[in-house]
């Protein structure tokens, strides 16, 4: 039997990761831990909820024993904007963190931990188009540091300790139910906002500027999907994971064939040049091979169905 604890659960990821965990398995049998922000009342009733610092050895062991734990998907993390104003708290949150867990895993004998990484490990000297699983990791944000680390971190404890880690670097994360807190890809997630609340939106970073992006529904299917992969497929812990790649302008135009009055200017900040330094796609061939990674959606797809889930949700 599966045992999952999700932390992070209250975050963009974590909220609709676990409700697609407990599609999946029973519902007890899929925990949500969360720590900074407070749920929703409806979250907490659709199942277990604990209150868990991932910095709280005490905390994550105690609920890891007593909730007899097998899997952790950890997506308890601070992202890249927010990491360039504090990164001293980013460091501690995620190389802490993730220590954290790794250590309880191995200590427990977890069945499975699984990782978000992120496209934040690219920086310098990557080619930025098809950038390839293995690279050269020479991030220039704190955050891109601590994912970089993580992944080797991720690589010892399988190798020194059989600790099975497996881990997706995931893109921009575009998503309906919760907003994302903190990174330089949520201007995308923004724009759908405006757009159906009737706004203007100011974009902070410039109209031509391509990232690779997903559909949430795509980077839950990644997680999933890789967690039941037979280990022996895998050649790798880490993966890229590839979706669409759009700029700033093109998304405002796709936004545009749906909702026709949509107005956006651009007006670039200090997360300009974090966007600057990652790649605008990525050669997620490993992927493809080793477990068939397939997205199910394009750019004009997941425009219809966060402009009708939002306008549900919001109007
Ligand atoms: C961020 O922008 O920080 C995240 C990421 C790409 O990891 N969405």
């Amino acid at each position: 039997m599966t045992k999952i604890l999700v932390t992070g659960a209250v975050g963009q990821i974590g909220t609709e990761l676990v409700q697609a965990l407990r599609t999946r398995y029973e519902r007890d049998d899929v925990v949500a831990a969360g720590h900074r922000t407070k749920p929703t009342q409806d979250f907490i009733n659709s199942g277990p909820f604990v209150y868990l610092n991932v910095l709280d050895r005490k905390q994550l062991a105690e609920a890891v024993a007593d909730n007899k734990i097998d899997t952790i998907y950890h997506m308890a993390s601070v992202l890249s904007a927010v990491g360039e104003l504090n990164p001293q708290l980013c460091y501690e949150v995620n190389t802490g963190g993730l220590y954290n867990i790794l250590e309880i895993a191995r200590k427990h004998k977890l069945e499975r931990v699984m990782l978000a990484s992120s496209i934040a490990v690219f920086g310098v000297g990557v080619p930025r188009d098809r950038a390839p699983n293995d690279a050269v990791l020479l991030p220039t944000t704190m955050y891109g540091v601590t994912k970089v680390s993580g992944e080797l971190l991720a690589r010892y404890y399988f190798s020194k300790f059989g600790v099975d880690v497996r881990s997706v670097r995931l893109p921009g994360i575009i998503s309906s139910e919760t907003l994302p807190g903190g990174g330089t890809t949520d201007y995308a997630v923004e724009m759908y906002y405006a757009a159906v609340e009737g706004r203007s939106y100011t974009c902070f970073v410039r109209e031509e500027t391509a990232l690779p992006m997903m559909y949430m529904a795509d980077a839950i299917k990644a997680l999933i999907e890789l967690a039941q992969v037979e280990g022996s497929r895998l050649t790798r812990r880490v993966y890229n994971v590839n979706s669409m790649s759009f700029s700033a302008g093109e998304l405002a135009r796709s936004i545009r064939r749906v909702v026709p009055d949509f107005t956006c200017e651009y007006k670039p900040d200090y997360r300009q040049a974090i966007a600057d330094s990652w790649p605008i796609s990525l050669d997620d061939s490993p992927a493809r091979q080793d477990w068939n990674w397939r997205p199910d959606y394009d750019l004009d797809k997941m425009t219809a169905e966060m402009i009708e889930r939002l306008r549900t949700r919001l109007t």
